[in-house]
Parts: C-alpha cells; sequence; structure tokens
C-alpha cells in the first residue's frame, strides 16, 4: 500500500484507505510504479521529506556529500543499467551543482533525471527574490535532451513518464524534472492519484533497421580487404553482448574498442586490434562503428591518424549523427541489438573471412608491441611509476574479471586503459567524451550500489581530489570500493616550479608526500600507505578480499608524467608550435 496522508479514519474502529495522497507520495509511486529502485541525492528544503519518504517506502536512498556526486551516480547507474538513474536535489545551488552531470551524462549519452526542487512560480517569475530563487527549468534545457516542469499534482504522472521516456529512448542521455515546493503538499483524492500514475510501456522502443541499409552495408564490408569493427560505450550499453561477440568471430573481423567497450569481448581476444591501434587506423580500408562517434577521441575520422582513404559504416540509433565529421558510405540506423541481429542473418552461413595478409599484418605488430610492453610491466622501479603500479592492478582485475574499474586522471587514465585488461562488458568506468574530471567516486559508489561488485577505482592524485570527500558516504554505506590514488605530487606530475621564482609553488603542483589513506582512516574505511608494488599488491588484494571500503595512497614517481597526457597536442601551446 501507498502512503498517503493521514486523515483520520471515518470510524474508529475500521482501518480504512487514506482518501488523500499528497505530491511527495504520488512523486515516489510514480517511480516506484516504473521500477526505480534507487535514488541519489542530497537533501534540503524543499525535497528533504522526500528523500525520508522515499527511504521509508522502500527506495534506496544514498545520499552525498555534494550533488556532482550524486549525478555522476546517476549518470553511470543509467548507463549500467539502461534504467534511468535519478539524481534529486535541492533548488538553486543543488541544482547547479547536479547540471554539470547532467550534462555530462547528456553528452556521453548516458539516461539519467536530475529532479530538483524548485522555488514557486509567481515569485521566480517577477523577480521577487524567492529562497534560493532560479528559473532553473530554462537554465537546464540547452544541457540536456529534454526539462519538464510538474505545477500540479494531477499531471506527476504523466511529468515522470515523460521524463523517463525521454531519457531512455532513442539516443539515451540526461533529463531535467522540475517540482516546485508547493507541488509536493499538494493533495488529491487517493483512487484519482493513483489512476492518474503511469507505468511507462516499452520506454526504449527498438528501432528495427531498414533491410535495404543492412544489405549497403553487408555489400561494402564484402568489398574490404582491410576490415576494421570499432566498437564504443554505445555497443557496451545495447547490452547486445552475445550478438556482438558473434558479428566479430563470425566476420572474422579485428576489431578495437574504445575505452568503456573495453571487455564486451575480453582484451586478450585473438581479434582484438588493441595492440596495433596506430597501424589499423591507418591501414584500414573499411571501417564498421558500432555505437562509436567519429568525434576527437576518434581524430574526427581523418587526418594523419587515419593514413589512407576509408569507407565508414556505421551502426547508430541517432541518424543525425551520420556524416558528423566525415561522408558515411553505409548508415545503418537502429537500435545497436537489432541492427547486428540484422547483420547477423544478412550474411547467412558462408562469410568469406578476412584477408590473412591483413590479420597477419595486424598479429605481427601486436606480437611485437605485446613483448615491449611485458618488459616494461615486468619492471619494478622505485619509486613506482605508472606502468609498474598499474601492472598490479591489471593481475587483480585478471584474477577478478568481475570487478568494476572506474578510471580518471591524464597519465593515470592513458596507461589504465590499455595496461588493464578487461574480460566482460560495462566493467570498465571513465572520463568518456569529455574527458572529464570528478566522475570518481559518484561512478563507484554507483556501480557498487547497483552491481555489489568489487569496485577499483584507479586515480589520479589531481583527479581524485574533485570527489574525494566521498570516501565518507563510501564508509557510510560500508560499499565494497578500493581507491587507489596514483599519487605523483601534482596535476600531470609533480615537479613544475613556480617561472616567477615567487613563492608560490607552481599551479600543478600540490603538497608533496600526501597521505591521502588518512582520509579514508578518518571515516573508518582501511588506509594503506603504499611504496613498493608488493604493498600495493597486499592491500589490493586485502580490499578485494574483505569488501571494505580501502584507499591506497601509491607513491608514484614524481617524475613521471606527462602533460596532458597523451593529449598533450591538444594544449593550445603545442598547436603554436606546429
Ligand atoms: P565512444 O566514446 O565509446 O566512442 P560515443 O559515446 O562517442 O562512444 O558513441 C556512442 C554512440 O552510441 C552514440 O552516437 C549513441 O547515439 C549511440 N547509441 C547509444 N545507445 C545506442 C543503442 N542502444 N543503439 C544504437 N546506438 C546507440
Ligand atoms: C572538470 C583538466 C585533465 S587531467 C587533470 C586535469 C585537472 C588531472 C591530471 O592529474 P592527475 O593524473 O589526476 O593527478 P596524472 O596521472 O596525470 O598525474 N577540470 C575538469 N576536467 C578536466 N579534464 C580538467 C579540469 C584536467
Amino acid at each position: 500500500m501507498s502512503a498517503v496522508l493521514a486523515n483520520p479514519p471515518a470510524t474508529s474502529h475500521e482501518q480504512e484507505e487514506p482518501t488523500t495522497i499528497d505530491g511527495f507520495h504520488l512523486v515516489i509511486d510514480a517511480l516506484k510504479l516504473n521500477g526505480i529502485d534507487t535514488i541519489f541525492g542530497l537533501p534540503g528544503i524543499p525535497i528533504t521529506d522526500l528523500t525520508r519518504m522515499a527511504q521509508a517506502e522502500g527506495i534506496r536512498v544514498i545520499s552525498f556529500r555534494h550533488e556532482q556526486h550524486a549525478g555522476n551516480a546517476a549518470a553511470a547507474a543509467g548507463f549500467l543499467t539502461q534504467k534511468p538513474g535519478i539524481c534529486l536535489t535541492v533548488s538553486a545551488p543543488g541544482f547547479l551543482n547536479g547540471l554539470t552531470a547532467l550534462a555530462n551524462a547528456t553528452t556521453n549519452c548516458f539516461p539519467m533525471i536530475l529532479i530538483s526542487g524548485s522555488s514557486e512560480r509567481e515569485i521566480v517569475d517577477l523577480q521577487q527574490g524567492d529562497y534560493e530563487e532560479m528559473d532553473q527549468l530554462a537554465i537546464a534545457k540547452p544541457l540536456c535532451k529534454a526539462a519538464y516542469r510538474v505545477l500540479h499534482a494531477q499531471d506527476i504522472g504523466v511529468g515522470i513518464a515523460r521524463a523517463i521516456r525521454a531519457a531512455v529512448s532513442g539516443r539515451p542521455g540526461g533529463v531535467y524534472l522540475d517540482l516546485p515546493a508547493k507541488l509536493f503538499a499538494q493533495t488529491m483524492e487517493a483512487a484519482a492519484g493513483k489512476k492518474s500514475l503511469i507505468r511507462v510501456v516499452d520506454p526504449a522502443p527498438r528501432q528495427i533497421p531498414a533491410t535495404d541499409a543492412v544489405r549497403r552495408a553487408l555489400d561494402l564490408l564484402k568489398t574490404a580487404k582491410k576490415p576494421l569493427i570499432l566498437l564504443g560505450k554505445g555497443a557496451a550499453y545495447a547490452q547486445a553482448d552475445a550478438d556482438i561477440r558473434a558479428l566479430v568471430e563470425r566476420t572474422g573481423i579485428p576489431y578495437l574498442p574504445m575505452s568503456m567497450a573495453k571487455g564486451l569481448l575480453p582484451d586478450t581476444h585473438a581479434q582484438s586490434a588493441a595492440a596495433a591501434r596506430s597501424y589499423v587506423l591507418q591501414e584500414a580500408d573499411v571501417v564498421m562503428l558500432i555505437g562509436a562517434r567519429l568525434n576527437w577521441l576518434l581524430s574526427h575520422g581523418k587526418g594523419k591518424t587515419w593514413g589512407g582513404p576509408k569507407q565508414f559504416i556505421q551502426i547508430d540509433i541517432a541518424p543525425t549523427e551520420i556524416d558528423s565529421n566525415v561522408a558515411i558510405a553505409a548508415p545503418v540506423i537502429g537500435d545497436i541489438g537489432s541492427c547486428v541481429s540484422a547483420l547477423l542473418t544478412g550474411m547467412g552461413s558462408a562469410w568469406a573471412k578476412p584477408p590473412a595478409e591483413w590479420t597477419a599484418a595486424i598479429d605481427e605488430r601486436k606480437d611485437k608491441n605485446l613483448s615491449k610492453m611485458a618488459v616494461t610491466l615486468a619492471a619494478r622501479p622505485s619509486p613506482m611509476n605508472f606502468q609498474s603500479a598499474l601492472s598490479v592492478i591489471r593481475d587483480a582485475v585478471k584474477a577478478r574479471p568481475d570487478a568494476i574499474v572506474v578510471n580518471e586522471g591524464a597519465n593515470t587514465l592513458d596507461f589504465a586503459r590499455s595496461i588493464v585488461d578487461m574480460y566482460e562488458p560495462r566493467k570498465r568506468l571513465d572520463v568518456g567524451t569529455w574527458g572529464i574530471m570528478g566522475i570518481g567516486m559518484g561512478f563507484a559508489v554507483a556501480a557498487a550500489v547497483v552491481t555489489g561488485k568489487p569496485v577499483i577505482a584507479i586515480e589520479g592524485d589531481s583527479a581524485f581530489g574533485f570527489s574525494g570527500m566521498e570516501v565518507e558516504t563510501i564508509c557510510r554505506y560500508n560499499l565494497p570500493v578500493c581507491i587507489v590514488v596514483f599519487n605523483n605530487n601534482g596535476v600531470y606530475r609533480g615537479t613544475d616550479v613556480n617561472a616567477s621564482g615567487g613563492a608560490d609553488v607552481a599551479p600543478t603542483v600540490f603538497v608533496k608526500n600526501a597521505r591521502y589513506d588518512k582520509l579514508m582512516e578518518a571515516f573508518g574505511g582501511v588506509g594503506v600507505h603504499a611504496t613498493t608494488a608488493d604493498e600495493l599488491e597486499r592491500g589490493l588484494a586485502e580490499a578485494i578480499a574483505s569488501g571494505r571500503p580501502t584507499l591506497i595512497n601509491a607513491v608514484i614517481d614524481e617524475t613521471a608524467g606527462t602533460e596532458s597526457g597523451r593529449i598533450t597536442s591538444l594544449n593550445p601551446s603545442a598547436a603554436k608550435k606546429k
């Protein structure tokens, strides 16, 4: 039974159904009716009671220390589950804190709904200075996929249904839902209230590709001498894991995973061309993109990275993505599950594998690069460098392939992406399309809450600082999260100097030899100070075995990092030198 406003019973003996229901409970019931079982948020006026009542009604409420991290958690939950992650905030400042995560979710095509309480319309619209006054709907609109406001209790069901549909249908993204304070206290007749709620039927309808589009793609693929498949995080999101693997294996085409598509097929798969990435991008003649955009992460599909001329097949749910950077010869528009299944059917049983010269040339380069990497990974320098510390984590993930890896930083990100192999789909969460710092603890909390699996957060020391206070949240909910801070005393590295010779340290430098492990200890978690690969290995093994919140302060050579990791060339001063 849904909780409703307590009206005095009509008779003293009989327990009657309450006759009215308020806005708080309509919101909660509408979410529950649609299978939403978790809210990530931060309480305050006007939504404090909503968090309490939601918890009382059986929704798990994960309360954060800053809304941006609650928002990031909602986004990651959306990516992992295909259900919109819910972030709940107070008005103006709380809303703004959550907005970064909403915009980031939209950019990454992750479904989430930011629900913010807001001030009264009458006062906001006349700009009369309400408590935390802000025209939130107008501000959210350009930063998300859709934005709605509900003014009347009887429209709550429609508002939540529209928000859910907008978040998960077509290209997924972030939705803003504005709920003014007055709405929560509104009441309506209970039976009518219940009837006004909507259980969304088929929220993300399949989108079947046209048969001629599938045929065109297969015809082009057949002509390829050097075909390549590129898997993006859209392919990971789609949860069409078995068919994607079948497509790769039945075609025999080498593939490259984008960072969050790692593990869709195990990184150790014979057809993975990741260790020969530059070579295959340069040489391929036909490239099939599955849920990956030709944005900056793929050098916009042109220029030196891509070498000679090539033709593209692109599988995507968003028709306007096609031709965004270069001409696409064979677009296939639909949901990835339906598209990949149609391709498999269309291929028939007699599909010729790619020419052996192509796959042999890739294997040769792979072997060379992997042997070189094995030597680097085996080294045990003191202090640790990025590679020696990451080789420990690589082994830990190999032993626990169900663990989720969260990863941010510059060098810490770039090295981890290539060193730490993933074995299962949707086990890697990272800085995504924007290369944003600050996703770390929000993503880690969501991964632990949604999956119950161990989480290893591989964090640059600067990156960790953006969300570091959420270690309290991790301890409060006793989540199986092990954070490894790659502590090299600064942003990128710790050795920059102030060019003026003044007393301030350089803008990229932090307090030397900081003990991030103590931060975890402050809240009752386990802190480990690791100066060697052995200490790191022991700390990580214990954290994964115990499931206790752990922070390992991994001391990394402060000279080891490169400015901006592998994207140094994007710095304006580098462009000037070109
Ligand atoms: P990556 O960063 O891994 O290269 P992107 O985020 O650039 O990946 O691209 C993801 C693409 O996947 C987007 O263009 C999005 O429209 C698409 N997409 C997301 N979900 C689906 C789906 N279920 N079916 C088809 N395309 C999808
Ligand atoms: C929201 C700019 C990119 S990478 C980075 C910053 C500040 C931190 C790099 O140092 P870290 O890693 O984490 O110590 P490492 O391994 O190189 O030592 N603000 C936002 N997003 C981004 N991307 C930045 C700033 C940036």
